[in-house]
């Protein structure tokens, strides 16, 4: 178990192995995530090894030698005690830190650095940013909208719609759906929320770290529920400003989102 949990414990974020199957975080929050789910996974492994301990050294010690009966106990009332108290203790544990993540993870800011109001629709994305207004367009400010996914137009995989976002600021996701159940899904944040119509939701992540990726809807919500991906691009301050400035004359100039 020790050779385990060192295996385990060694190289938390550059190993695939370590990760069990989650990719590498990219927000303060998903690092939060991935370390719960780790630490799950050892507890796991702990009560496992106990267990399989405990059958093969009764398989071994106890084998049948002879015909006589073995020595028969029941109501053992200590024994008893301890299996109905150890259980509460473990998933006393497991809740814990459990509810002790999910509210860092659920907490949103008073002052968010950047805030983009989602939209799912069927079947793709659109992405405003009220914080940075384009006067005379419909919808007054910066957005951010694409075409849904369709492999057979070539190049279309450059026009999903574009999410992108400033490393080290708290960026609040506000979620809102125009029809059915949708679900937001960015693989590295190891995070989803449901985008429920009438039913506004919220998250706030702080990325940590640059980079391209895609994101997904996760709540099968029709005939096209699996084109609904969108690009996500982490990129530093100064070039989410640089872009975000150009964006507001673009679309001043032109009246609206392209
Ligand atoms: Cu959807």
């Amino acid at each position: 178990m020790a050779a385990l949990v060192l295996l385990a414990t060694t190289g938390c974020t550059s190993n695939a192995f370590t990760r069990l199957g989650m990719l590498p975080p990219v927000t303060k929050q998903g690092k939060v995530t991935l370390t719960l789910w780790q630490g799950s996974w050892i507890a796991a492994f702990a009560v496992g090894f106990t267990v399989w301990g405990l059958i093969i050294w009764a398989v071994i010690f106890y084998r049948k030698r002879s015909d006589r009966v073995p020595l028969q106990v029941r109501y053992n009332l200590p024994i008893e005690i301890m299996y109905t108290i150890v259980p509460f203790i473990m998933i006393g544990v497991l809740f814990y830190f459990t509810a002790r993540d999910e509210n860092y993870i659920d907490a949103l800011p008073a002052h968010p650095g950047v805030v983009v109001n989602v939209t799912g629709f069927q079947w793709s994305w659109e992405f405003q940013y009220p914080q940075y207004k384009v006067p005379h367009s419909e919808a007054g400010v910066v957005t951010s909208l694409g075409a849904m996914w369709n492999g057979d137009t070539p190049g279309n995989e450059n026009q999903l719609p574009l999410l992108e976002i400033p490393t080290g600021e708290t960026v609040q996701f506000n979620l809102t759906s125009t029809d059915v159940v949708h679900s937001f899904w960015i693989v590295p944040f190891e995070f989803k929320r449901d985008v429920i119509p009438d039913h506004p939701n919220h998250f706030e992540v702080t990325p940590t770290q640059t980079g391209t990726f895609i994101g997904r809807c996760t709540e099968l919500s029709g005939l096209y529920h699996s084109r609904m991906l969108f690009t996500v691009k982490i990129v530093t301050p100064a070039q989410f400003r640089k872009w975000i400035t150009a964006q507001q004359a673009l679309q001043t100039a032109s009246g609206g989102a392209q």
